[in-house]
């Protein structure tokens, strides 16, 4: 009889262990969960699944409009470590971010002389999909201006991607970053995006950038001769010190395509320059009131104005008292979106 009681308890015992134990763990996780449903709404990938485009916009799975922000990093050969955890996930917390850009130049040291670089783009998409955050693999040309150029290695880096990432709706592929130098739409551009399709299309379905000609400012080219792809959008890119001459002509066509503002920055075409706060609320109004996706150039702490950090500053801090005047305009932005 003693024993029996003994056996009984002893299993009441293990029962209370267990449950204490999982009651404590569990607990923590809903209320991360609850937390970020509270900062970001519905803003994330487990809600929204696959995009898609619809009338020239980007929605969710449900037909509903989607309005992607976030931050790109620099080149990833140079500031691979400012794309962590920590980081990613203040960005989505606390500035409300929902799509973050992983920009693997392929060039300048990226993935054409070390193409173990994509090991990185894998490793950051993974925290992405551990955020529930939509992530962008940019192939960033730039020097390498005509994206035929490397077509062979860009088909092959597209199917492993692809391959690796089926079934995953966070994923979005843009192809080319920005086309320039002595290159056309139709000759160069709209010939390389349609073979990459049809690579990135044997495995998923996902929303596929295409830039366009003259770094990423002649538009017009998709309006005249537009892929064939329903899944496609079109990257206009633009820097508040240099291009705002061009706002008039966007404004034109700005519900005749589907757009997708990959990149953008605060400052000067080169990236450095004066600081244009103005021209900046001039894009993004237009911007907002088209519902139109973007992403802000750079998370790095590179000594120049469209860095979103001051140089020197630890790779785990994305302390106001770290941010340039860049990066707290950036995220006062992203904030007025939550
Ligand atoms: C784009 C590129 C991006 C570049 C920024 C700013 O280039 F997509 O890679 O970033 O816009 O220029 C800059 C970095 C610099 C780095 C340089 C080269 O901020 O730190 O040294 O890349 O790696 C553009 C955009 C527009 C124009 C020209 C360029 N434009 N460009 O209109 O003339 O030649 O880099």
């Amino acid at each position: 009889m003693k024993k029996i009681i003994m056996i009984i308890l002893v299993i009441i015992l293990i029962c209370g262990f267990i449950y204490i134990k999982n009651y404590s763990k569990d607990k923590p996780e809903n209320n991360t969960k609850k937390q970020v449903k509270e900062v970001v709404k519905n803003d994330l990938v487990s809600y929204n699944k696959n995009l898609k485009v619809l009338n020239n916009k980007l929605v969710n799975s449900k037909g509903e409009n989607i309005v992607l922000r976030g931050v790109s990093t620099h080149g990833i050969q140079w500031y691979r470590k400012f794309a962590n955890e920590h980081n990613m996930k203040i960005l989505r917390d606390e500035w409300g971010a929902n799509v973050f850009r992983i920009a693997m130049y392929t060039s300048e040291g990226g993935y054409l002389s070390n193409n173990s670089i994509k090991n990185d783009v894998k490793e950051i998409v993974d925290i992405a999909i551990d955020l529930d955050m939509y992530v962008i693999i940019d192939w960033h040309i730039l020097s390498d201006g005509n994206p035929m150029d490397h077509i062979e290695e860009a088909k092959i880096f597209f199917s492993e991607m692809s391959k690796n990432y089926k079934n995953t709706p966070n994923i979005i592929y843009e192809i080319c970053n920005e086309p320039n130098g002595n290159i056309t739409w139709s000759n160069n551009v709209k010939p390389y995006a349609e073979e990459i399709t049809k690579i990135i299309r044997k495995n998923s379905n996902n929303i596929i950038i295409v830039g366009t000609t003259n770094w990423c400012q002649n538009l017009e080219d998709a309006l005249y001769n537009p892929l064939e792809d329903n899944n496609t959008m079109y990257a206009l890119h633009f820097y508040s010190g240099t291009h705002g001459y061009m706002r008039d002509k966007i404004k034109n066509i700005i519900d005749k395509i589907p757009i997708f503002v990959s990149e953008w920055g605060t400052g000067e075409a080169d990236g450095n320059g004066q600081i244009n706060i103005k021209e900046s609320d001039e894009w993004l109004s237009v911007l907002k009131e088209n519902n139109i996706s973007w992403v802000n150039w750079s998370l790095s702490d590179k000594a120049e104005t469209t860095a979103i950090l001051k140089p020197n500053t630890d790779e785990y801090s994305l302390d106001d008292e770290n941010l340039t005047e860049s990066g707290k305009y950036i995220k006062k932005i992203m904030q007025s979106y939550k």
